[in-house]
């Protein structure tokens, strides 16, 4: 179980980085900036998709699970990265596995399409009109609108919970299944490191009986395609599962391997949603919610499972926006965050930039956002009769495509990105925040972050120790313990940007200060007081 001392740096390819100047990234970008992703440390890329796709949802509508998108590059490039990263730099790949659905340009749903009869048919979800001659009921789409779209020819409905263009697979069948499998073998055998499970969640889907996730057959299926295709490997598979709370991830990732290693759960991420509000809302954070949140996952999974400790990914905001301060305290704000994160149970995930503390863009025309669910978001807002400020002050909070700007190399006007326009705008503030800047400076976040992967690989304690949190109604302070037998770890994190008086339990914490969010370093134990996102990492030995 090596994947429990990893630490996975995601990377969104059409954003990272443009080696062949047509304004997309590409692999050998990818293959280029090797060497960066292992100067930073991490021992595992996780790559969004680069199947040959028409990109309606960049990448997360495949049309051919067996080739590479030439935008990206060719399968003779895909096998370079994955030998070159594991040789040169001992990085595995983990490959996006989209399973729930295809895009509607697969040959799958091209031959379902054109005869009822066909065997692929049964791959997707067909269900005849209701009786008024609308959709069979009333599953919306994850992006806006029904999920059932209807095929003229045959006059049935074909599900979807995403896109019209990436029609839902039926998981029920199971020839559909065993193809699946196949394609897994088949790279698996190319030496991959293993899969990240896109909205696996979703493949036990009743349709009929308004089931989305977790279906009655859900486990069932994973567990089979655990036997087909992952047991005997030694491979790291992450489900994500937007809708597993503590006892779903206790399934998934049970320590008898038989389903996957972890699963990417969301509480924390939409603590909005206990609210009764909306992603598209500024709901300020709750922290104390926050913390019992996590808390909840961390002891309930400890020993029973495995944790994965993410801020960000390619469809959430930028964290530093989100809950730190982008402007004056961007740095320590980023490293507070970070730290409170990485040194929890579980395995880390770092989304490209958020080592740069890169940040949310400001747009005011809805011109510039490229993603399909902003797009579709914006039509029904506007249609619902939303003003335009309106719609475009909430898109610019959540958009998924804040997390998706091109990656800032350096302070060129291309930020190094490459040559030509990009297919997304840069955030625009790379002059600041780029990657050649960041690791000149010693006390950037770019050095907080591999300081955080190289303290858990020296300190066993952060892999397994217990975890004990700490005065977890206060208001400000996000606290804990990891403890083992011969080391004591804790973290003290200021999560809000006002100053505070360390509280007396705080004073008498044992151990040297390793890491601290702000460059000075001061020890609050002596100060007594925590600064703006001050944030910091004391280790004692027994
Ligand atoms: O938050 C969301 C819905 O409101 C989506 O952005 C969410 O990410 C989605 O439910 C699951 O995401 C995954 O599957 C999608 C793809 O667009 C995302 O990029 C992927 O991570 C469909 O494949």
């Amino acid at each position: 179980m090596w994947w429990k001392r990893a630490v996975v740096y995601q990377i969104y390819p059409r954003s990272f980085r443009d080696a062949d100047g047509d304004g997309n990234g590409d692999l050998t970008g990818i293959i280029e900036k090797l060497p960066y992703l292992h100067r930073l440390g991490v021992d595992v890329i996780w790559l969004s998709p680069v199947y040959r796709s028409p990109m309606v949802d960049n990448g997360y509508d495949i049309a051919d699970y067996y080739d590479i998108d030439p935008m990206f590059g060719s399968m003779q490039q895909m096998d370079e990265l994955i030998a070159r990263a594991k040789s040169e730099f001992g990085i595995g790949i983990v490959m996006d596995l989209v399973v729930n659905h295809t895009s509607d340009q697969h040959r799958w749903f091209q031959a379902a399409l054109t005869s009822a009869d066909a065997p692929e048919r049964a791959y997707y979800v067909w269900r005849d009109s209701a009786a008024d001659g609308g959709p069979p009921n009333d599953l919306q789409s994850f992006f806006g609108g029904p999920a059932w779209t209807l095929d003229r020819t045959s006059g049935q409905y074909f599900l979807h919970f995403f896109a019209a263009q990436q029609p839902d697979l039926n998981w029920h069948n199971p020839d559909l299944r065993h193809e699946i499998y196949r394609m897994m073998n088949w790279w698996l055998d190319r030496g991959l490191a293993g899969f990240r499970m896109d909205v696996i969640d979703l493949i036990g889907k009743e349709p009929d009986r308004g089931i989305g996730a977790n279906g009655p057959e859900l486990h069932q299926y994973i567990r089979e395609m655990n036997q087909a295709t992952l047991a005997g490997r030694d491979v790291l598979t992450v489900g994500e599962t937007w809708h597993a709370d503590l006892a779903e991830a206790r399934q998934y990732s049970n320590p008898d391997g038989s389903e996957l290693s972890m699963v990417f759960q969301f509480d924390h991420v939409k603590l909005e949603d206990a609210t009764g509000r909306g992603k598209d809302e500024r709901v300020p954070l709750d922290l104390v919610q926050l913390k019992r949140t996590v808390a909840h996952n961390q002891t309930g999974l400890y020993g029973r499972g495995w944790n994965s400790l993410f801020l960000s990914n390619h469809d959430l905001p930028r964290i530093v926006s989100r809950w730190g301060d982008s402007g004056t305290l961007r740095q320590e704000s980023a490293k507070m965050l970070a730290t409170t994160f990485h040194c929890l149970q579980g395995t880390p995930y770092i989304y490209q930039g958020e080592e740069l503390g890169m940040t949310n863009v400001d747009w005011s025309d809805i011109e510039r956002y490229r993603d399909v669910e902003v797009r579709n978001y914006y039509r029904i807002a506007r249609d619902r009769g939303m003003s335009y400020p309106e719609a475009l002050s909430r898109i610019a909070w959540f958009a998924r495509d804040n997390a998706r700007t091109p990656m800032q190399w350096t302070a060129a006007p291309d930020a190094g990105f490459g040559s030509t326009e990009p297919w997304i705008d840069f955030a625009g503030n790379h002059d600041l925040i780029n990657a050649v800047a960041a690791e000149d400076a010693p006390d950037s976040i770019w050095h907080h972050y591999r300081a955080l992967i190289e303290l858990r690989k020296t300190e066993a304690v952060i892999t397994e120790g217990k975890v004990e949190f700490l005065t977890i109604d206060h208001p400000d302070i996000f606290a804990y313990r990891r403890h083992d037998s011969a080391t004591e770890l804790t973290v003290i994190s200021n999560f809000h940007a006002k100053q505070i008086t360390l509280p007396e339990p705080y004073l008498s914490v044992p151990g040297a200060l390793l890491l601290h969010s702000y460059a000075d370093a001061q020890d609050p134990r002596v100060t007594r007081t925590l600064r703006p996102y001050e944030s910091v990492v004391a280790l004692a030995r027994r």
